[in-house]
């Protein structure tokens, strides 16, 4: 069962236009690029949100499963516009509490978040003049949802962002997706539009977008989605609608045209480190939007491993919850975000505002052999012991499993000082010999879920020694 869901994610994926450009190619440095990040850069862990009208079947359409991403729903079972927006009649949320949700991200040590304010079903969850199909003119509870989160963000000191589908737009005639009520998009030249594509992006998309910038406070960042036929000129124009209202806003990495930060593909972390600010949008269990057969949700030490296997490469971890569609955010999802919470309480040290690891093995390797991944390129075999970020003058080892024991630090050059555990910082012996320092941490080791041991060395630095001629250390 859960299987198919996940092949049909793969399908999905494989469809998706777009290639996630890969963090790793270094642009040129932009001061003004680089001042709005730095917020982005510190904060390391947010939540994400994906919350619509697909709440309400949740994964199930005329008492048939429709399989895929929650929020996929419309498309992946071809339900006509008109039926489709029926949904609107029953959508009355009375158990959302934006309080609640921003305590929730608060307690899940998280720095932002990102809600849908129109999804890919071209429903806003946010009152708008252009289009009447919004949760205020539409449904019975009558109320802007952004709102009130927004307002809940600035009373608790919550940075909030905007995901907004600007190419896709099933609802519309000219919106691009929609093939089941208004034909294709493209002619079978692949070149040709067959929507007047403009019109939605001037009719629809860009006064949305004017509108989310305008009327909820500082917005963090805009997380668009999905660039279909973004190119020339249109790209450009979402650019300049955030910069002139928001020049602080950040764009993420799937406008279409460069943003302000790269997006790698769905629940992907890369294998190696970057200086590039980039982000990895991940699911908690195996959608987005809420399905109701979906509970195959991470676990605290997934969750834990994730986003310090991230920190470590120099990004920012996404974590996405899916609301019911009376409000309430899956308490399995939210026991998991706490818990991942408790243990961020004691060694957010180790993640936020942390640096890169300066080594990389710890990372995996390539495979040796002739083996590819799911997307076809050289099979990486990571290796997923422990993880290493930095601050200045210190490394930061977080253990995943008992590291063998002695543990050896990576050869540097600076001289090292001192060890501690982070959560109770009970010293701990370093050793050297033979100019390798290794240190033995007591078991069974603190926290089972991760335990961090900082290293002080001089300096602020880490300086690499180079291995010796011809070999290895
Ligand atoms: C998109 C959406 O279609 C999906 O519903 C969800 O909102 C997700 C966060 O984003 O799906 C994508 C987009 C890009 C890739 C994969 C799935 N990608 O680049 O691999």
């Amino acid at each position: 069962m859960r299987k198919a869901v996940a092949a049909s994610f793969m399908l999905g994926l494989a469809l998706v236009s777009i290639r996630a450009q890969s963090p790793t190619v270094p642009r040129p440095y932009d001061a003004a690029r680089e001042k709005r990040l730095e917020w982005f850069r510190e904060a390391k862990y947010g939540m994400f949100i994906h919350w619509g009208l697909y709440a309400i079947p949740a994964g199930e359409w005329k008492g048939q499963r429709c399989l895929g991403l929650g929020e996929w729903l419309m498309n992946r079972c071809k339900v006509p516009v008109t039926e489709y927006e029926q949904l609107t009649k029953q959508f009355n949320p009375t158990k959302f509490n934006p309080d609640d949700w921003v305590q929730l991200a608060q307690d899940a040590g998280m720095k932002y978040m990102v809600i849908t304010s129109k999804h890919h079903d071209g429903f806003a969850l946010f009152k708008s003049s252009v289009s009447p199909y919004n949760v205020v003119d539409a449904t019975p509870y009558k109320k802007d949802l952004l709102k009130q989160l927004a307002d809940a963000c600035a009373r608790r000191g919550m940075r909030l962002g905007f995901y907004y589908s600007q190419s896709q737009d099933w609802h519309e005639k000219d919106g691009a997706g929609n093939t089941w009520d208004f034909g294709p998009d493209m002619a079978p030249d692949g070149k040709t539009e067959l929507k007047k594509y403009d019109d939605y992006l001037r009719g629809k998309a860009e006064p949305q977008v004017k509108e989310l910038l305008t009327s909820y406070g500082p917005v963090a960042l805009i997380w668009f989605d999905t660039p279909r036929n973004m190119a020339g000129e249109r790209g450009q124009r979402f650019t300049d609608i955030v910069r002139k209202i928001q020049p602080n806003t950040l764009i993420d990495g799937r406008l279409g045209t460069e943003g302000d930060y790269r997006s790698t593909g769905d629940n992907v972390i890369p294998p190696e480190a970057s200086t590039e600010a980039w982000e990895t949008p991940a699911t908690i269990n195996d959608t987005w939007g809420f399905r109701k057969d979906d509970t195959n949700w991470k676990s605290p030490g997934q969750v834990a491993f994730k986003l310090v296997d991230i920190v470590s490469k120099g990004g920012n971890y996404l974590l996405n919850v899916g609301p019911t569609a009376e409000g309430i955010i899956p308490q399995a999802s939210a026991d998991v975000l706490r818990t991942v919470g408790r243990w961020l309480k004691a060694n957010g040290d180790a993640v936020y505002d942390a640096g890169t690891s300066p080594f990389g093995a710890e990372f995996g390797e390539y495979t040796s052999k002739d083996a590819k991944d799911v997307r076809g390129q050289k099979l990486f075999l990571a290796n997923n012991e422990w993880r290493v970020t930095t601050k200045p003058g210190k490394l930061y080892f977080t253990f995943f499993v008992e590291p063998r024991t002695p543990f050896e630090i990576p050869a540097m050059k600076n001289k090292l000082l001192r060890a501690y555990r982070l959560a109770d910082k009970a010293p701990i012996p370093l050793k050297t010999e033979n100019g390798r320092t290794t240190f033995e941490m007591s078991r069974p080791m603190l926290d089972p879920m991760a335990t961090v041991v900082v290293v002080e060395y001089e300096g602020t630095h880490v300086e690499k020694l180079v291995p010796p001629e011809g070999g290895e250390w």
